[in-house]
């Protein structure tokens, strides 16, 4: 398979990456990169703590150059979540920023440090090693289902070049885009949009760190060309515009932005248009199949919709019966399926999720859409109801009851999301206290998810309750609690 950067092979002097005032050209990040690359050659999978960080970035890259498959690891999860993800996916080594602490659950990998310093000699790796396969093992990114732990969706090579490739077609993306963004590492958006996407294309990306609108407007005022976020950065921004005329014309001097991992509702599109003259563009992606589809750069930006399926990728609706919806007429409703080569391999170690995910080789991704007449994709809906997306990261309601049934305060635990205007939806744990008398807190019970998930899990809401509402089965009613 030709190199996932061609940009490092070439040693471009452009600028690659940023990451507040550390930076490395393609150049540099070919040696610093290559220089780590041979030190993690052979090695079965390397686990990145991935901080927002240039060492993330670094780490990858080099895992990339040498072949290893890389396990991303946020590095806010708790206990329980870390032990899971490490004894899964079973990684070697792990590669950190110099300095970062480390918890227990790691200490028993081998550390190497990500090489992060310039003026390094030309490295040998980034130069000469073949690349593995196509369908070789790029990452393994975990990702929660309705009930149970995370599952490793194991994503080949093939997937990350052909999703970033489909990409720069839509988004008619060049090595003179400079993207900034402030999305977490640990994911498939963050990470092989935001810095693998930029690295393929020999482009430059700017990391903010931490999300603020301040950070937006200086980048896309000094050289930035495009921004991706999730739809509650959006909603910040289209809530601080009215006050904020530099902001509205940093956003309107941007090439593209561009939203998703959610819904971007149709009145903050509606805000941030007003405001800058600027439409954002939406696309629909998963872990498992990375980019699906998108409204392209060059097409008809419409709001309230995710646009059409991307070069490569096939898209079917199935209704609820198994029958294929042929129709393009902006009302029947059935669930996307999707084939092509963006499509991860398999969920790791889980045969049975695996085999379950496809129908006749089609990805189910429980997602409920309808099609405009032009081919426009509308998603309506999920089929779980158990799946929350807060802030942009999917969230399993089984894997919250599980821990809250853990807390000694706790008898009966039930998990919803509701409507958020910030989140698009928060998480809502309905309790049921062990002592009715000395419930425990809505901060205990937080703090006690987040050290044993992470802190995207916690509840934002409780709500006490003396019995949760069952069915004659003795099925929780989730529809009852309004979830
Ligand atoms: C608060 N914090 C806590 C607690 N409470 N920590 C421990 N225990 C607690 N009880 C900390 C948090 O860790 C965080 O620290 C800070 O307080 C605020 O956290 P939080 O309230 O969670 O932040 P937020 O305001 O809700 O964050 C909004 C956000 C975030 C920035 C938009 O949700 C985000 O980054 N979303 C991106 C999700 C994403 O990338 N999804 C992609 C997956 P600190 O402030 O220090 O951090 S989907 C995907 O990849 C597919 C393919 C796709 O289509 O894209
Ligand atoms: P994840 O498993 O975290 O990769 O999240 C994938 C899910 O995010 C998809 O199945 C969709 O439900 C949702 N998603 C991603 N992008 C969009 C979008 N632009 N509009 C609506 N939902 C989206």
């Amino acid at each position: 398979m030709p190199s996932l950067f061609p940009a490092l092979a070439a040693r471009s002097d452009r600028p690659a990456l940023r990451f507040g005032d550390r930076a490395l050209t393609h150049a540099e990040l070919a040696d610093a990169a290559g220089s780590l690359a041979a030190r993690i050659a052979g090695a079965r999978r390397v686990a990145v703590w991935a901080t927002p960080t240039l060492g993330t970035a670094v780490g990858v890259v080099a895992a990339l150059l040498a072949g290893v498959p890389v396990v991303p690891v946020n590095p806010r999860s708790g206990e329980r979540e870390l032990a899971h993800i490490i004894a899964d996916s079973a990684p070697s080594l792990v590669v950190a920023e110099p300095g970062a602490v480390l918890p227990p659950a790691l200490a028993a990998l081998d550390r190497v440090d990500a090489v992060t310093v310039t003026g390094l000699p030309p490295a040998p790796v980034a130069a000469g090693t073949p690349e593995p396969a196509p369908g070789a093992p790029a990452l393994i990114v975990y990702t929660s289902g309705t009930t149970g732990p995370p599952k490793g969706a194991v994503l080949p090579r093939r997937a990350v070049a052909a999703t970033l490739d489909a990409l720069e077609d839509a988004w008619q993306w060049t090595a003179d885009d400079v993207l900034v963004h402030a999305l977490p590492l640990f994911h498939v958006h963050g990470l092989i949009l935001g810095i693998l996407g930029p690295l393929r294309r020999g482009g430059c990306v700017r990391h903010l760190g931490r999300f603020d609108t301040e950070g937006v407007t200086r980048e896309l005022s000094s050289g930035a060309t495009m921004f991706f976020g999730v739809p509650t950065m959006y909603h910040r921004i289209a809530e601080a515009l009215p006050e904020d005329d530099a902001l509205a014309k940093a956003l309107a001097g941007a090439r593209l932005l561009v939203s998703g991992s959610a819904a971007l509702p149709v009145r903050d599109h509606r805000r941030i248009a007003a405001a800058t003259g600027c439409r954002v563009v939406e696309r629909y992606g998963m872990t498992e199949t990375l980019m699906n589809t998108s409204v392209r750069a060059d097409g008809e930006p419409r709001a309230g919709t995710v646009g059409v399926p991307l070069r490569g990728v096939e898209l079917r609706l199935v209704d609820e019966s198994g029958d294929l919806i042929e129709a393009y007429d902006g009302e029947s409703v059935g669930e996307i399926q999707v084939r092509g080569p963006n499509l991860f391999t398999e969920y790791l170690n889980r045969p049975d999720a695996t085999e379950a995910a496809f129908t006749d080789g089609w990805f189910r991704t429980g997602d409920m859409a309808i099609r405009d007449p032009d081919g426009y994709v509308r998603i309506v809906g999920r089929k779980a109801t158990d799946l929350i997306k807060s802030g942009g990261y999917k969230i399993g309601a089984g894997e919250i009851e599980n821990v809250l049934l853990e807390h000694p305060g706790v008898r009966e635990a039930a998990v919803t999301g509701e409507p958020d205007a910030d989140l698009g939806e928060r998480i809502v744990a309905w309790i049921v206290p062990a002592h009715a008398e000395v419930p425990p807190s809505a901060d205990e019970l937080a703090d006690h998810v987040a050290a044993q998930l992470a802190a995207h899990k916690r509840p934002r809401t409780v709500r006490y309750l003396d019995a949760l509402p069952r069915n004659d089965m003795g099925k929780i009613m989730k529809r009852a609690l309004g979830g």
